[in-house]
């Protein structure tokens, strides 16, 4: 395992107190706490290098352009990107997703036609599909997921009958923990032709993601849920997909000529990033993939599992307290619920001890419908978590347990 508190050092924030208690941060696939080596580089940026991107002819606003376009090199390398120019710069992975939707998605389904998603997928990779589909009068069939919480290959092998258009799916769920076998998932959707859209919104930060060994043709990431700032992300594309997409935004930075009527449009990544990008937003991401290079994302995944897996076998040995989704291939995310305690009280019985976990559906209303619950309480671990962590969450919750008359067992 990773030395956690030697980690936890590098993140002023954990160093606070909560109600009289350390810290304990467990709500990592909401967002993740920052560096600070990610908050230097952004710092610095401001105080050195501020200034608006591909528009100047001074030599400040040049070296903006080279942060900004070395921060897309960066992250293009971490993810074995296509091509660094097949990297857009998003908020996140919500507007990826709609920019694919709304731009390859728009242009290329018709009345008819179906898009397959998973009855695991976060609402960010559902909304925009069902946006789409009503708009074009296509049909969104969403796969079932098994009794323990994976793709149920069988439904999707009916779905994948249809010839969808477009199939996507989620590579971790943020509800359930399921690592998804994305490279099988997406060699069996382009078999069918559809073209395969990837949410890694919680791959990203937890596994070493290779875009090309899943080949997948659309991959959506988040910066802040991967140590970077809040509001960066990018979209990662085959860069033939994108350079033959019409443009998602209109306005300056995507144009190339601009007439009365009609516009030509810049190349890629640009004719996909219109107006002022979020550069302090790529700095600080770019900062963030530099940190986790330096401690390896498999170790990263290692240390999670020893987490999740310590976890789940402490939150288990408590009496009424149920534990979903899979127990391998799986990630650092352990959804529960404790009898017929709400998820809500819960979490803030939690919070009097200092630990901070997710509870609701977790974006995931079609997830929670299908496990029979309204919402989850959810601890979702990260590489500067520790051991000492899984056992105040265990006692907290038995604490919590005998508020509500459960006698731990
Ligand atoms: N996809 C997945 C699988 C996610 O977990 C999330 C955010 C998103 C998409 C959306 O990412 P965003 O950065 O664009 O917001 N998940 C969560 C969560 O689990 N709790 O809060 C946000």
């Amino acid at each position: 395992m990773l030395d956690a508190a030697r980690l936890r050092a590098d993140f002023p924030l954990l160093r606070q107190r909560e109600h009289g208690h350390p810290l304990v941060y467990l709500d990592n696939a909401a967002t993740t706490q920052k560096p600070e080596a990610v908050l230097t580089a952004i710092a610095d940026y401001y105080r050195t290098t501020n200034a608006n991107v591909h528009r100047g002819a001074y030599g400040l606003a040049i070296r903006a352009t080279e942060a900004y376009e070395a921060a897309r090199a960066k992250l293009a390398g971490f993810v074995n990107a296509w091509a660094t120019e097949g990297v857009v710069f998003t908020r996140g992975t919500t507007e990826a997703i709609n920019l694919v939707a709304g731009a390859y998605g728009r242009a290329h389904v018709r009345a008819g036609d179906t898009v397959v998603v998973t009855a695991m997928d976060h609402h960010s990779n559902l909304v925009p599909w069902q946006i789409l589909c009503q708009e074009k009068g296509a049909t969104l069939r969403m796969v079932e997921i098994s009794e323990d919480g994976r793709v149920d290959l069988s439904d999707y092998g009916r779905a994948l009958e249809r010839r969808p258009k477009i199939v996507a799916f989620p590579y971790v769920s943020n509800a359930l923990g399921t690592v998804n076998p994305a490279a099988q998932l997406a060699r069996l959707a382009h078999a069918v032709g559809a073209v395969v859209v990837v949410d890694g919104a919680q791959s990203t930060p937890h596994l070493r993601v290779d875009v090309q060994a899943l080949d997948c043709d659309f991959y959506a990431l988040s910066g802040h849920k991967m140590l970077g700032p809040m509001g960066s992300g990018a979209l990662v594309a085959k860069p033939e997909l994108l350079d033959a997409m019409p443009p998602y935004h209109g306005g300056g930075e995507m144009i190339s000529r601009v007439w009365d009527d009609h516009s030509t449009y810049n190349k890629i990544p640009h004719k996909f990033e219109a107006g002022t990008p979020n550069v302090e937003g790529a700095v600080g991401l770019a900062a963030a993939v530099a940190y986790l290079e330096g401690v390896g994302p498999e170790r990263i995944a290692e240390h999670e599992q020893a987490l999740a897996a310590a976890a789940i076998d402490r939150l288990t040995q408590i009496e009424g307290v149920t534990v979903y989704g899979p127990r391998d291939h799986r990630a650092g995310v352990v959804s529960f619920t404790y009898g017929d305690i709400h998820p809500h009280d819960i979490a803030t019985i939690l919070d009097q001890d200092g630990i901070c976990i997710r509870a609701g559906h977790h974006c995931a209303q079609p997830l929670m419908r299908r496990l029979n619950v309204p919402a989850t309480a959810r601890a979702s671990f990260y590489l500067y978590n520790g051991l000492d962590e899984v056992d105040a969450l265990a006692g907290a919750l038995v604490k919590a347990g005998a508020l509500f008359g459960y006698v731990p067992a």
